[in-house]
């Protein structure tokens, strides 16, 4: 039974074995790829080119195959060769040697991925499993009704990362307005920012969801004195150590559920994409060093709320649909899917801008800073996209209160800047 203290629910789990990132022999597969170039003069000697054994020539100096014209290598040249292919485990394993990341953080984003695999599990059998629909109750501390899906990916989150024994903090969009402190036996030294099912409105349709989430550095001023503090102080240190802008972020991602399950995250070294492979169970790395392009003809926003935009965002899409840079003056077109994940990561690879703006009625529109817009503005940045409130960078705001809204503008650079020149004028 997990003791439950009102405002600041603390938890004491049963001894559990913690999820380990195990050392494993990293074969680092480097390849040099010494070639002949010139025609092979064989005089009786086998001779190999580029591996393939050539017939004996009986001692004749003629030439017997012309290598084909490649670019010599300069002798000793390492070529590293491509990660694609690479399981997350080996690619954490591979971050950690290199000290982008450490240990313990290496263990969060691996539980992390857990998580994602046991949610996957879930919502690609949502339907035949009973889990469509409303959960009932109150709804998140958003106001917005939580699907049965919603309540049981936040509690699959909670639980993996307090028995990951590396995070003291988690904030998720849907717990109560206050973050939740980790159990002292349990507390470790990173804050978990997560949106445990973004887009769950899609599930009774089975289209695309995704889970999102931030990791950031505990700030040690805040850990909770266990021993001294009331659940006041916990409840304030909580809030100030999870309030922190996005620019802190030490690593950030995205999980998105639709015709394959793709694991998306940057340590602040590029942006790696896994994808699952149900056969095996792992995330296979599919997408290396992704980069958004720097222009893109497709623009994805909920135009229902057209009415109520501000007038330079009005005049920006009439703009893009008269013809923009991207399409050779010809019209954009619209993508939206109602799913962040979703619209999010196909701009990320086709180009283009997703936009939930502010308007009359939602003036800092419906998006979350800490566990939606900030996550999503980190990857962007790392793969040479922005992501914008319209009149600034996300990552620069320092956040006031846990669910609080921004409006977010990201894609191509050059895509959200011909945006942000229209909201600059008014
Ligand atoms: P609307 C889902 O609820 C979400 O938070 C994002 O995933 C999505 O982009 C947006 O809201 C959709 O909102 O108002 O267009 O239905």
């Amino acid at each position: 039974e997990i003791p439950r203290v009102t405002g600041v629910q603390t938890c004491a789990l049963p001894i559990c074995p913690c999820h380990r990132v195990f050392g494993l022999t990293v074969v680092a597969s480097a390849m040099s790829l010494a070639t002949a170039t010139a025609p092979v003069a064989l005089g009786g000697a086998r001779a190999t080119l580029r591996g393939r054994r050539l017939a004996h020539t009986g001692g004749s100096d003629k030439v017997i195959q012309k290598a084909p014209a490649v670019k010599p290598r300069r002798r000793g040249t390492v070529t590293t060769a491509s990660a694609v292919g690479t399981n997350l485990t080996t690619w954490l394993l591979r971050q950690e040697m290199e000290h982008k990341i450490d240990g313990e953080l290496a263990v969060v984003l691996s539980s992390v991925s857990i998580a994602c695999k046991r949610i996957s599990s879930l919502v690609q059998k949502a339907g035949i499993s009973g889990m469509t629909g409303l959960a009932g109750g109150a709804g998140n501390a958003s106001g917005e009704d939580q699907k049965k899906l919603d309540v049981v990916s936040n509690e699959i989150f909670c639980e993996v990362l307090r028995i990951s024994g590396r995070t003291g903090v988690i904030a998720s969009a849907e717990e109560e307005d206050v973050p939740v402190a980790v159990e002292e036996t349990y507390n470790g030294n990173y804050v978990v920012v997560f949106d445990p099912l973004d887009g769950s409105s899609n599930i009774d349709a089975a289209v695309s969801t995704g889970s999102i989430f931030g990791i950031y550095q505990s700030d040690q001023s805040c850990v909770p004195d266990w021993g001294a503090d009331d659940e006041g102080v916990v409840q304030e240190k909580c809030i100030t150590n999870v309030c922190q802008p996005g620019d802190n972020l030490l690593a950030a991602g995205y999980c998105m559920y639709s015709s394959s399950t793709i694991l998306t995250l940057t340590v602040g070294h590029g942006v790696y994409s896994f994808t699952l492979d149900p056969s095996i169970g792992e995330f296979v790395m599919s997408h290396e060093d992704v980069k958004i392009p720097a222009t893109g003809k497709i623009y994805s926003f909920n135009e229902g709320n057209f009415v109520n935009w501000e007038p330079g965002l009005k005049e920006y899409m009439d703009a893009i649909k008269k013809g923009g840079k991207a399409n050779d003056g010809k019209p954009y077109s619209a993508r939206y899917i109602g799913s962040l994940v979703g619209d999010f990561h196909r701009t990320m690879l086709y180009g283009g801008i997703y936009g939930y703006p502010g308007d009359d009625v939602n003036k800092n529109g419906k998006l979350r800073l800490l566990y939606e817009c900030a996550p999503m503005s980190f990857i962007a940045e790392q793969a040479g996209g922005m992501g914008s409130t319209g009149r600034g960078r996300v990552l620069d705001i320092q956040p006031d209160e846990v669910h609080q809204r921004v409006p977010f503008y990201t894609g191509s650079r050059e895509e959200v800047q011909y945006l942000e020149s229209f909201l600059r004028e008014n």
